[in-house]
């Protein structure tokens, strides 16, 4: 057969363009494409609602890929192993309750988990604003190419509609500072502000996380380590039981909310 290249943009540009244009009214919208993002979108899907994550980098994954000070092996505990199991993620326990996974085996498989579920990953575009409507209710996200703000250049964005948001956008919480710039100190915190993640303690952190994924305004949920960076709890470095489950843990209360309990 003889390749011709028109065609093979045409399949590309095509296909995209059909696929974003799907992606402006969803159910669900995600920023970021952490562990935390894909698991919640994973879940999400899965149960048929439609989801979309918008990822600013080239590749997915957040933090996990490059595992510990770039060793890139991930650990995870028992609750943790268990999600890992279900994703078909190989793991070894190192020592009793401390289980070991190839951090690019996690990232690509959760990955691929999460696509074949149903759930649609944009990568290269970065979410810089939010829509709110209906009495100060998130009701959408805005984009713009990753590339744009890198270049500098002045391009205005666009938009898209979904019924909840989820901030997994890690350690800079940037949906969660969008909406206190925007509209002032009104998250369902203490303060109504941003607590701001506190020093590493593993322990600590990874038993707070599940309490800490919440609805943190109406019609958004924190998750990943954005929700301990929200509520003032410490990070945990490169152990992921936490995000797996915060994630699992957004999906639920998503679902919740979408089915009005
Ligand atoms: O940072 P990240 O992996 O968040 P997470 O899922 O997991 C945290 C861990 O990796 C690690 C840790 C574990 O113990 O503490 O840090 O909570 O993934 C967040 C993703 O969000 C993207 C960012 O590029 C990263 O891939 N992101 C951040 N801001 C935006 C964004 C934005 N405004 N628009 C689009 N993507």
């Amino acid at each position: 057969m003889e390749l011709d290249d028109i065609t093979i943009s045409r399949a590309i540009t095509e296909s995209f363009l059909k696929d974003f244009s799907d992606a402006m009214e969803v159910d669900v919208a995600i920023v970021g494409a952490g562990p935390a993002g894909m698991t919640a979108a994973y879940y999400l899907a899965e149960e048929g609602i439609k989801t979309v994550i918008f990822e600013r980098q080239l590749k997915v994954g957040g933090g996990m890929p490059g595992g510990g000070m770039m060793f890139n092996r991930i650990v995870v505990q028992e609750e943790g192993k268990k999600l890992l199991d279900k994703f078909g993620v190989a793991t070894k326990e190192y020592q009793k309750g401390y289980y070991l996974a190839d951090s690019l085996e996690a990232t690509s498989t959760i990955c691929s988990n999460t696509i074949k579920a149903g759930a649609r990953i944009f990568n290269l575009i970065s979410v810089e604003d939010v829509m709110i409507r209906e009495e100060d209710r998130i009701t959408g996200l805005v984009l713009n190419w990753s590339a744009t703000t890198m270049a500098g250049l002045h391009v205005d964005p666009l938009t898209i509609r979904s019924k909840m948001v989820i901030d997994a956008t890690g350690h800079a919480s940037e949906v969660c500072h969008i909406v206190v710039n925007k509209i002032g100190a009104n998250l369902r915190t203490e303060t109504g502000g941003i607590a701001g993640e506190k020093p590493m303690w593993a322990n600590v952190a990874e038993s707070l996380i599940m309490d800490n994924t919440r609805e943190v305004y109406p019609g958004l949920i924190v998750a990943g380590m954005a929700a301990n960076a929200v509520y003032g709890a410490p990070r945990m470095g490169p152990i992921f039981g936490g995000m797996l489950l915060s994630g699992k843990r957004a999906a639920e209360l998503v679902l919740d909310i979408l089915s009005g309990k």
